[in-house]
């Protein structure tokens, strides 16, 4: 089942979602044993910002119908204390997924987010200089200071930072795409202009919960970041679309993701174009879900 992406050898096609799988919390829940038995092929890093950022204030989650909206806010230590304390953790990970020790490297993909090229660099060139890092994510949902919108929802703006960046790390750079956009495929195709080696998306759809006090009036938003994003199953026939509409138009690799929750969810994206299929939400719901997934692909079952 292994696989090639970006140079790089992979155990099977399933890995995480950025920020829906906290690798560090693991170890300390399931104890080190996991480090040898990692439910994913590749393990993808929170966002990480070159300033530590709090996050937004609580209530931060909120379950939808058949989904989850998000409003955590980026919260995370910065670059300096990231490289320091966590890379030292998150490296030398592996994976069996057939259980006969045959184990196999998980590379470390860390995801980065800046609000202009400037920070974007900063990021990749401290990142290129450790060898822990396999290759770097750059999260483009990020609004720009300057219009207030995100980056990445504006393919002329995304090609510009994209091919401003790319000089700085020799590591594969994927580029993880905004759905919230007119025309994600256009987004796709300006990031692969720019110089990105893959794509990865859906990231969560924009969305909003109300206090759920019907007397109050007027209706506030619960979230503490007035509005969130949305994961899960109520997702993921958005996230069909808009992978097959991405995997048609680029000649690069697509990781595509959105609401799997079983090995036939995983197939469908990997039908569609996916090369790699990431599993989000339905991680909070357990854990072990990537290797279960992985497993079944492998042995062609659902789920
Ligand atoms: O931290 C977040 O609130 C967050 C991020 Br950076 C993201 O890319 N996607 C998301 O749903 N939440």
């Amino acid at each position: 089942m292994s696989i090639r992406f970006c140079g790089l050898e992979l155990a099977h096609p399933i890995i995480n979602g950025s920020g829906t799988f906290d690798a560090i919390a693991a170890f300390r829940v399931f104890g080190e044993g996991l480090r040898g038995a990692f439910p994913f092929a590749a393990y993808v890093s929170k966002t990480i910002t070159l300033e530590p950022r709090a996050g937004n204030p609580p209530p931060r989650l909120w379950e939808a119908p058949a989904g989850l909206i998000n409003s955590i806010g980026l919260p995370n230590k910065g670059l300096g204390d990231y490289l320091l304390e966590d890379l030292p953790l998150l490296a030398d990970m592996s994976t069996d997924p057939s259980g006969a020790g045959d184990s196999q490297a998980v590379p470390l993909i860390t995801n980065v987010m800046g609000s202009n090229a400037e920070e974007i660099s900063r990021l990749l060139e401290a990142c290129d200089e450790r060898p822990e890092i396999s290759a770097i994510e750059l999260n483009v949902s990020c609004p720009n200071v300057h219009t207030g919108l995100d980056i990445g929802a504006d393919p002329r703006q995304l090609e510009q930072v994209v091919r401003a960046v790319r000089g700085r790390t020799g590591k594969p750079l994927i580029v993880k795409l905004t759905p919230n956009t007119a025309d994600v495929a256009l987004c796709a195709r300006a990031a692969q202009e720019g110089g990105a080696d893959a794509v990865s998306l859906i990231n969560t759809l924009r969305a909003m919960a109300l206090a759920p006090n019907p007397l109050s009036r007027p209706p506030r938003p619960w979230l503490g970041g007035v509005t969130g994003g949305l994961s899960g199953p109520a997702v993921r026939a958005v996230a069909l679309a808009q992978v097959a509409a991405v995997a048609a138009r680029v000649a690069i690799p697509v990781i595509g993701m959105g609401g799997v929750q079983s090995a036939a969810h995983a197939r469908e994206l990997i039908d569609v174009g996916a090369t790699l299929v990431a599993v989000g939400t339905a991680s909070f719901l357990d854990p072990a879900a990537g290797a279960r997934i992985a497993a079944a692909l492998h042995a062609g079952t659902a789920p």
